[in-house]
C-alpha cells in the first residue's frame, strides 16, 4: 500500500508488482492510467500535500540535485521528433555542429562542476550512435567522470552491446524519454516505436546504468494521456531513479509550433503525480523554466520535483542563468544537493 497523508491513496489500493526484476528497495507498484488520472483530478491543495509528503518520506525536504547539459553533437538529426529543432527535417533556425573534442567537453564538464553541478548530460542529434560515435563518446564519458561528475548521456537509441560499452567506460546514467503516452505517441513521432524506446531502457538497465526516462507535456495531449506517460514510467520494472518532466518548449519551424501552452497548475499537477507514483525518483523540472514564472517554479518544488538542469543553456535553447536560479534557492530556502 502507498502511504499517503490519508492513509490510503483515496480509494486507491496499490497491489505490489508480480514482475520479477523489481528493484529491490523500491516500493514499486503497478498503475493504471485511471488511478493516475484520479490523482491529477484531486483537488490541488490535495494533491500537492499528497505529493510533498511522499516527498519527505523519502528525499531532503529542501535539497535539490543540479545536472548541467551540453549537446556534443547538434541539428541534421533523421528523425521527426514534431517538438524538436534538431530534427533535419525542420526548418529551425539551429545551426547544425559536428562532435565536440573531447578537451571542450571536458572544460565545459569542469565549468560546470565548479558552479556547483554534480551530474554532467551529454545529448546528441542522433537516432542512434554508430559504432565511432560509441568510440569517441566511451573515451569523452571517461574524462568526464574522472572530474568527480556524474555522468549521463542521450544519444538515442542504444543496442545491448553499445549500452555495455557506454556502462564499462563510466556513463552511470542514460536519459531516453518515452516523451508522451503511447495513445498519443503516433501524433508526435513516426520513425521509431514506442517499443524501440521501451527495448533501448531495457538494454540500459541490463548495462547496469541508471535510467533516466521522463517525458514531455504542452504537447497538445489530455490529462488523461498525461496519466497515460506517467503510468508508462511508473511502471518501468524497477521505475526510473531520474524522471525528467519537459514543458514543450515551442521552436518556430517545427510542427508543434504555436500549439496552446499548457496551463501552469496542469503542468504542476503532472509533476506531482510523477513524485507520488515514483516516490524515490529524482523528479527534474526539466525544460521549459525559462518560460516559467519564479512561483510556478516554486510550486513544482513543492509538488516534489528535486531536480533541474542548471546552466544557460539546454541543449539548443535557453535555460535561466546560474544567477538567477542562486536568487531563486536563496528566496526559497533551498540548497544543492
Ligand atoms: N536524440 C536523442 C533522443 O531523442 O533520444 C537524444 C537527444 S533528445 C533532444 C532528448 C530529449 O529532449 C527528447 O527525448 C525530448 O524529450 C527532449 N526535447 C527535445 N526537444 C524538446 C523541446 N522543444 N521541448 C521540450 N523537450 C524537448
Ligand atoms: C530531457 O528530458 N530534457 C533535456 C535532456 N533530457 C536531454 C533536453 C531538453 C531539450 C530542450 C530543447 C533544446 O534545448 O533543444
Ligand atoms: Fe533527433 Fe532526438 Fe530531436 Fe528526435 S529528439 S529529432 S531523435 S535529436
Amino acid at each position: 500500500m502507498i502511504q499517503t497523508p490519508f492513509g490510503r491513496l483515496g480509494n486507491i489500493t496499490k497491489k505490489k508488482s508480480d514482475c520479477s526484476i523489481r528493484a529491490s528497495g523500491t516500493d514499486s507498484v503497478l498503475w493504471n492510467v485511471s488511478q493516475i488520472e484520479t490523482l491529477l483530478n484531486l483537488p490541488f491543495n490535495d494533491l500537492v500535500y499528497q505529493a510533498q509528503f511522499a516527498h519527505r518520506q523519502h528525499h531532503k525536504a529542501n535539497a535539490i540535485q543540479l545536472s548541467t547539459l551540453i549537446s556534443v553533437k547538434t541539428g541534421g538529426c533523421s528523425e521527426d521528433c514534431g517538438y524538436c529543432p534538431q530534427a533535419a527535417r525542420y526548418h529551425t533556425e539551429i545551426e547544425d555542429q559536428d562532435m565536440l573534442s573531447l578537451d571542450k567537453v571536458v572544460t565545459t564538464a569542469k565549468a560546470a562542476k565548479e558552479k556547483g553541478a554534480s551530474r554532467f548530460c551529454m545529448g546528441a542529434a542522433w537516432r542512434g550512435p554508430k559504432q565511432s560515435d560509441i568510440e569517441r563518446m566511451t573515451k569523452i564519458i571517461s574524462a568526464v567522470k574522472v572530474l568527480g561528475l556524474e555522468t549521463c548521456a542521450t544519444l538515442g537509441m542504444l543496442k545491448s552491446g553499445q549500452a555495455e560499452q557506454l556502462s564499462q567506460a563510466g556513463l552511470d546514467y542514460y536519459n531516453h524519454n518515452l516523451d508522451t503516452s503511447p495513445e498519443f505517441y503516433n501524433e508526435i513521432i513516426t520513425t521509431r516505436e514506442y517499443q524501440d524506446r521501451l527495448e533501448t531502457l531495457e538494454n540500459v538497465r541490463r548495462a547496469g546504468m541508471h535510467v533516466c526516462c521522463g517525458g514531455i507535456v504542452g504537447m497538445g495531449e489530455s490529462r488523461n494521456e498525461r496519466a497515460g506517460l506517467i503510468a508508462q514510467l511508473a511502471n518501468l520494472n524497477p521505475y526510473p531513479e531520474s524522471v525528467p518532466i519537459n514543458n514543450l518548449v515551442q521552436i518556430e519551424g517545427t510542427p508543434l509550433y504555436g500549439i496552446e501552452a499548457i496551463d501552469p497548475l496542469e503542468f504542476v499537477r503532472t509533476i506531482a503525480a510523477a513524485r507520488i507514483t515514483m516516490p524515490k525518483s529524482m523528479v527534474r523540472l526539466s525544460a521549459g523554466r525559462s518560460e516559467m514564472s519564479e512561483v510556478v517554479q516554486a510550486l513544482c518544488f513543492l509538488a516534489g520535483a528535486n531536480s533541474i538542469f542548471y546552466g544557460d543553456k539546454l541543449l539548443t535553447t535557453g535555460n535561466p542563468d546560474v544567477d538567477q536560479d542562486k536568487v531563486l534557492f536563496k528566496k526559497l530556502g533551498l540548497q544543492p544537493l
